[in-house]
């Protein structure tokens, strides 16, 4: 049994990036326990406010990002954290290493029904400053709160997952993540049909055209509406997700964020063998100009992101 300590040994001689890591572990250990007893509490509610992107934030948003923050002040080696829940990056220790971006509480519509939701993170070097390309990044993870809570995380080549014993101790339960090259399931948002580009519509349709379409093979959707739980199943049996560019969001750059929710998906989805796409470009390869910036996401198995990167050449 390898346990989050050990494993934080073997993968990185820094002992700066292995604390930072375990800042987020014990704030996710806490965030997990915190969700336990939200419906006792009752915060799984609207808080009444809303965040810089003009949404209604939840009590546990909010409660989330304090956690997160209070973890990572303890730790003197994070200059800045950037959070979703944040208009501003908030400093923290000066000339420390490492520079967080999160989003705390990802997928939070999924609260009032129980249903899997996660903590997102990306640490960068301080050196670059926050709007760095996601191949800057030096680890990332998210932490998925469901009926068990799992962290999956990376700092090196390999993807690697956890899961929190009732000790409150992380127990390492997959080596070395790979997602299956070859899939037959999709997630996307198909109420969004209408707003479509012919990218998105041309993969879809050919997908579910089925054993006699163009793809030759059956596929199945599945949609959490949380991108965490989204973003496990892909790991762990393969699929792809996409959340592309579409026309009703185009004026904003796509739906989900850069920094915190796009690149550190990716990164992990890249070190299991998956492929990470704006459907133009490599999501890595993103030069970010602002901290909340959003874009297209499409990631998974890495034969089903070519088709669809085939599908935007064409179109
Ligand atoms: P959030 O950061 O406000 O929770 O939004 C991100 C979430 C993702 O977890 C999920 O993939 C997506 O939004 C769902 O979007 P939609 O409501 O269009 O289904
Ligand atoms: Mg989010």
């Amino acid at each position: 049994m390898t346990t989050l300590a050990q494993w934080l040994a073997l993968e990185t001689p820094d002992t700066a990036l292995a604390s930072v890591i375990a800042s987020m572990a014990s704030a996710g250990a806490d965030i997990a326990a915190t969700l336990r007893m939200a419906p006792i509490t009752g915060d799984t509610g609207l808080a009444g406010a809303t965040n810089v992107q003009g949404e209604a934030q939840k009590a546990l948003d909010i409660i989330s990002n304090d956690i997160v923050l209070a973890h990572l002040r303890d730790n003197p080696k994070v200059s800045l954290l950037v959070s979703e829940e944040m208009d501003d990056a908030v400093e923290l220790s000066v000339d420390a290493p490492f520079i967080v971006a999160t989003d705390p509480l990802d997928g939070s519509s999924n609260l009032d029904v129980n249903v899997t939701v996660g903590t997102i993170f990306s640490v960068l070097p301080t050196l670059g400053g926050p709007l760095q390309k996601g191949t800057a990044q030096v680890a990332a993870g998210y932490i998925a709160y469901g009926h068990a809570t799992t962290m999956v995380l990376r700092i090196k080549g390999r993807t690697s997952g956890f899961a929190l014993d009732t000790s409150g101790e992380w127990i390492e339960i997959i080596a070395e993540a790979k997602i299956p090259e070859a899939t037959g399931e999709f997630a996307i948002n198909t109420a969004r049909e209408r707003f479509w580009d012919a990218a998105t519509a041309g993969y879809v349709r050919e997908s579910i055209a089925g054993e006699t379409g163009p793809a030759g093979k059956r596929y199945n959707m599945r949609w959490v509406g949380s991108m965490v739980a989204d973003m496990h199943r892909i790991l762990m049996r393969g699929g792809i997700f996409l959340y592309p560019l579409d026309s009703e969001t185009v004026s904003k750059g796509g739906r989900l964020r850069l920094l915190y929710e796009a690149n550190p998906m990716a990164w992990l989805a890249e070190g299991a063998g998956g492929r990470a796409s704006t459907g133009t470009q490599s999501l890595l390869s993103v030069q970010p100009t602002s901290i909340h910036q959003r874009i297209p996401v499409i990631l998974g198995s890495a034969e089903e992101v070519l088709r669809v990167e085939a599908w935007y050449a064409k179109s």
